[in-house]
């Protein structure tokens, strides 16, 4: 293709950019787009799926068939997102199996909020109205962003996101109406699950390397720290109305700018998480592994039946 070509298919790919026209897979778009894209949705898929683990873990224990039952399903539609977003992710000319197996060799990230223990009940609460309700704030901007299939994947998430959000926070609400042992734990999963919420929305804006780009692309429609920012002052509220305290010495409501203020993030303790050296990261990766292999007979057997139904059509066919 001639400068004069790539030039004019850069300048149609601006003007959409610009006019909040979507991209669809079978445009022309820059090289670095689609590997930004890939990068992140790949990432987003792989946390969908990671993020199964943690409550998976206390599917057995829910304290009733009702709570039971919210879970199961509340664990099946993080499968369903998984699923949307790895075939939003295939339309930029990558196949599954490449995307399992970065994840599977460490080689993509997925959210450092799943490299932590799920050690009470009242962790499913916290999970369900910190962690989904993080990820809410982080998603409903991707509703706009730029990519059309990872758009139109969002619709839906955020849909389901909302409905895991409330389970959450019904829990929580339970166990602080509960017996003071009851609240005591509810506190202590708030205590634990606070930080690594204010984390998921990355480094700061100073330090992110992908925002400036991201933004200007609409791949990002908000930077880290302002969703962070929405983030505290809506759960701050939140956590007055079931009567726990936020695990910050330094949080304050500041009346002139009308947001809170809150302390010192520990960077130190994020980067080592993102780095494989998380209390669970090796239990994860393990069980996607374990997961992924024990699979392989489906996986053939799908195949082998995709095979055979071909050979009959062609044999039909002559
Ligand atoms: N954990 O330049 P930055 C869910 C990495 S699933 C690990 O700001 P970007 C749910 C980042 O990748 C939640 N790594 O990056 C599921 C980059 O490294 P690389 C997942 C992180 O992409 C089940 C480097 O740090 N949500 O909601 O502009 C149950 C510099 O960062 C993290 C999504 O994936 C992190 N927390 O911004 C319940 C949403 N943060 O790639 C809930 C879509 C940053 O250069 N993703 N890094 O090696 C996004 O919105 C953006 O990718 C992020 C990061 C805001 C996460």
């Amino acid at each position: 293709m001639s400068e004069k070509e790539i030039k004019s298919l850069e300048d149609i790919f601006d003007a959409k950019i610009a006019n909040d026209e979507k991209i669809e897979p079978r445009d022309w778009m820059p090289e670095k787009y689609r590997q930004t894209h890939i990068r992140q949705i790949s990432q987003h898929a792989h946390s969908e799926i990671v993020g199964m683990l943690p409550e998976g873990n206390w599917i057995t224990r829910a304290p009733s068939l009702r709570r039971k039952v919210a879970l199961l399903a509340k664990v099946q539609d993080e499968a369903g997102h998984g699923l949307y977003l790895y075939s939003a992710c295939e339309t930029l000319g990558i196949s599954r199996e490449e995307l399992y197996d970065q994840l599977h060799t460490g080689k993509a990230k997925y959210s450092s909020i799943f490299n932590y223990p799920t050690l009470t009940w009242a962790d499913m609460g916290a999970i369900g109205w910190l962690v989904d309700g993080a990820a809410i704030i982080n998603q409903v901007p991707l509703c706009n962003t730029s990519f059309g299939p990872y758009a139109r994947a969002m619709v839906r998430v955020c849909k389901e996101e909302s409905f895991h959000q409330r389970q959450g926070y019904e829990i929580m609400l339970t166990l602080c109406n509960g017996t003071q042992e009851q609240k005591d734990m509810a506190q202590d999963a708030l205590n634990r699950w606070w930080w690594p919420s204010l984390m998921m929305f990355g480094p700061t804006d100073d330090k992110s390397t992908h925002t400036a780009q991201s933004m200007k692309w609409k791949l990002k429609r908000k930077t880290n720290d302002e969703l962070r920012q929405q983030f505290v002052d809506q759960t701050v509220p939140q956590a007055d109305l079931l009567g726990l305290t936020v695990p910050d010495k330094d949080l304050k409501y500041n009346n002139d700018t009308g947001h809170y203020e809150f302390g010192e993030i520990n960077w130190d303790e994020f980067w080592q998480v993102v780095k494989g050296y998380g209390k669970c990261n090796k239990e994860r990766i393990n069980a996607r592994k374990n997961a992924w292999n024990n699979g392989e007979w489906v996986r053939n057997a799908a195949m082998a039946y995709a095979e055979k139904e071909a050979e009959r059509k062609a044999k039909q066919a002559v």
